[in-house]
Order: C-alpha cells, then structure tokens, then sequence
C-alpha cells in the first residue's frame, strides 16, 4: 500500500514536470544533491497572492465565467467557448444561477444569455449538452420551458430586473449573448526544505 501511495506521488510528480520543465529539473538538481526535501502541492483555483490574470475569464463566486453580450445563435456560441477550451456554461445549482444574474444585474448587463442547455436530442427532456447532465426543475423561469409553436429546443438565462430571472426555451437560431464556464484551474506549488 505504502509502495502505491509512493508510485502516485512520484507519477503526479512526472506529470507536473512534464507542464513545468525547467522548473523540475532545477527541483531535480536539488533533491539529487540530498541537502533537501521537495514536497509537491497542488490545490484548486488561483490564490490572490500569486496575482496572476486570468483574462478572459472572470472569477464569479468559486468558479471563472467568460462573458460575451455581443449575440450568436446557439451552435455559434458552443464553438465560440469551446474555441476558448471552455464550454457553454451548465448551472450546478440554482446558487449559481442567482450568483451569475446578481452579477450581471449589478454590472448593467442584465439580458439573455445562451446556455448549454438543450432538449434537441429528446422533446421536453432538457440535458446540458456541455456535460450530459439533465437541467434541474428549479432553475426555470415560472411557464418554462413552454416550447413554444413546437420549436424551442435551446436554453437561455433570461435576467429582466425587478421580473425575475431563470430558464426559457427558445429558437435555437436566435441571437443571445452567452456565457462560457472554464475548467477549474489548479495551482502546482512544491515546498523545498
Ligand atoms: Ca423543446
Ligand atoms: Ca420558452
């Protein structure tokens, strides 16, 4: 067992130092030379101490959003985020819902907003087309999805201040903004000693 949690290690460690070469062989030197001990740490996100940009996304709660207002239809906007190794954004949760349209409330920019959210595959069954997962019940807007002339199969924030906000179905053709969600980024650190 303890032999495995050591292969780990050092395979993460090999992993790690293939993204951060010279880093590593600097490491490398050190720990050859037996003076001292090199211990690996990676963690979620960004730490604000390291003031690194993260343009162009945008850190919103836990989580960095790329926000465009500028619209494109719904296919666009999937390729437009995954052009940006981002995809579409899928809501977790209704908290994130809110946290997002309170952000774009705030900052003026309350409007409608592709997300990957679709039933194209399946009439009334809405999945994120981003990650597969069906669309919780709770993020709708009241009477949505409604389907309306049997032709809306694209999902869009709808924020209207003081109304409220939520998910509708729409004409996947329309023209909205979007929102893209990045992958969680992580920090690699090693601690010499
Ligand atoms: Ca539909
Ligand atoms: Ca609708």
């Amino acid at each position: 067992m303890k032999g495995d949690a050591l292969n780990k290690g050092i395979s993460s460690i090999y992993k790690m130092c293939l993204k951060y070469t010279s880093m590593c062989a600097f490491l490398a030197i050190l720990s050859l030379s037996g003076a001292y001990k090199i211990t690996p740490n990676v963690i979620e996100g960004v730490p604000g101490f390291l003031n690194i940009t993260t343009a162009p996304f945008i850190k919103i709660g836990s989580n960095y959003y790329f926000i465009e207002t500028k619209g494109l239809n719904w296919f666009a906007a999937f390729e437009s985020c995954k052009q940006i190794q981002a995809d579409l954004i899928a809501f977790e949760s209704l908290e994130e819902l809110q946290l997002i349209s309170q952000y774009l409330i705030y900052n003026n920019m309350a409007a409608y907003y592709w997300t990957s959210g679709t039933d194209l595959a399946k009439q009334d069954k809405h999945v994120w087309f981003s990650n597969g997962q069906p669309v919780a019940s709770d993020l709708w807007r009241k009477g949505e999805p409604n389907n309306e002339n049997n032709e809306e199969h694209c999902d869009e924030l709808k924020i209207e201040p003081g109304v409220g906000v939520g998910l509708n179905d729409r004409r996947c053709s329309y023209i909205d903004g979007y929102i893209c969600k990045a992958p969680q980024p992580k920090t690699a650190s090693f601690i010499v000693w």
